[in-house]
């Protein structure tokens, strides 16, 4: 008998399964494979939209600005560029002591609704957290204590604040839900900055090895004892010379989702500027890093203190970041009228930071908010 050959229809059908097997398995995902759905949605939409354009981001947006504080509804970039940003960055600092307000004095409660708000309206958070010192915890993130790590893994006592401590970072974590009661996924970024010694963390005060076993641990204390599944975890480090030092204390691929570093802007008197193209080489060095691991890349954050140079953001800014494949660029606070990152309206920058905001491939709140980042990936 002679065999029917396959239809044609069939033969497409077969190619269309095959492509999306393909096309599936190509979505990046989280680490943590129990991420909830919205969280590995946002991770896949992330990785999509930082081929096309940077996200606009500023720490504190909607808390207060220059001249303003906790005003529902306002926010210096909007008041500049009548638009949102689009990442908004919050720190978690002395939640951990049992505080209500954080290091910046903004009250958790507030924080909660406002990170809340930056979802419902489309926009991505982002936490840092300058935590106390575990074994002395009177001391801050920046009292350099030497050999913390190496104490806290050795000291039951440290060991049992630092477990309750992640217990209520975890507890606020999970209390981060959306209109559906939904958790709300958000970058979570600890132990920042720690090619520089400013921190217990940093790299004079603890070796590779302390620095990765406190990262692991705490990782996977949030994951599996604290069931916290709305994370994508984002490790940043300050100025780095290299790929090399760049990754000393790189975790491993299957604790970090993104890959960043936070350089700011400080210009000398008398001394030649070589922010742009040292700060782009670090870019470039990191989009390297983030496509060989399929990872997201970003500038977790940065900024000019005061703004001085009218300029800055299409003359400084932009050169760094244009067709970089960063997913987003996040500006320090505005917490005094000494120090600020964004403009307000009448700041001397504000007239070409509008210039910054009309480049089609800096993406602020509106057109991040079209892009679902919450929902499945979309195929375009
Ligand atoms: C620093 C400054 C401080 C602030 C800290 C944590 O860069 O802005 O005033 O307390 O960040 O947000």
């Amino acid at each position: 008998m002679q065999r029917k050959r396959p239809s044609v229809t069939y033969l497409i059908c077969c190619l269309l399964v095959l492509l999306l097997v393909v096309s599936g398995k190509a979505q990046v995902r989280p680490v943590n494979p129990k991420a909830t759905p919205e969280t590995k949605n946002l991770y896949a939409n992330l990785k999509r939209l930082s081929q096309k354009g940077v996200m606009f981001g500023h720490q504190d947006d909607l808390a207060y600005g220059v001249g303003w504080a906790y005003e529902p509804g306002s926010s210096d970039v909007k008041a500049v560029t009548g638009e949102y940003p689009a990442v908004f960055g919050w720190d978690l600092g002395e939640l951990e002591m049992g505080k209500q307000a954080n290091l910046d004095e903004v009250p958790f409660d507030k924080m909660k609704a406002m990170a809340q708000q930056a979802y419902t309206m489309g926009g991505l958070n982002t936490f840092s957290w300058h935590l106390h010192n575990p074994v002395e915890p009177a001391k801050t993130s920046w009292d350099k204590v030497d050999s913390t790590i190496k104490q806290l893994f050795s000291d039951k006592k440290a060991m049992k604040r630092y477990k309750s401590w992640l217990g209520t970072l975890a507890t606020f974590m999970k209390s981060l839900k959306g209109p559906d009661g939904e958790l709300i996924p958000v970058v979570f970024r600890p132990f920042h900055e720690h090619t520089g010694s400013w921190f217990w963390w940093g790299r004079d005060h603890c070796t590779p090895e302390e620095y990765i076993k406190l990262w692991r641990f705490t990782i996977d204390y949030l994951r599996k004892e604290e069931k916290v599944n709305n994370l994508l975890i984002a490790y940043s480090t300050d100025r780095f010379n290299s790929k090399e030092d760049y990754l000393e204390r790189y975790p491993g691929d299957d604790y970090v989702d993104m890959v960043g570093f936070d350089i700011y802007h400080r210009p000398q008197p008398g001394v030649a500027d070589s922010f742009v193209p040292d700060t782009r080489r670090m870019v470039e060095t990191l989009r390297e890093i983030g496509q060989e691991k399929n990872k997201v890349w970003a500038l977790t954050e940065t900024g000019l203190e005061m703004i001085p140079d009218e300029n800055w953001w299409t003359e400084t800014l932009l050169p760094i970041v244009k067709d970089s494949g960063l997913s987003y660029v996040l500006l320090w606070r505005n917490g005094r009228p000494d120090h600020y990152y964004a403009p307000y309206p009448g700041q001397k920058s504000a007239s070409n930071f509008i210039e910054l905001y009309r480049q089609p491939n800096i993406l602020f709140l509106n057109d991040v908010a079209e892009e679902q980042l919450y929902k499945p990936l979309k195929s375009n």
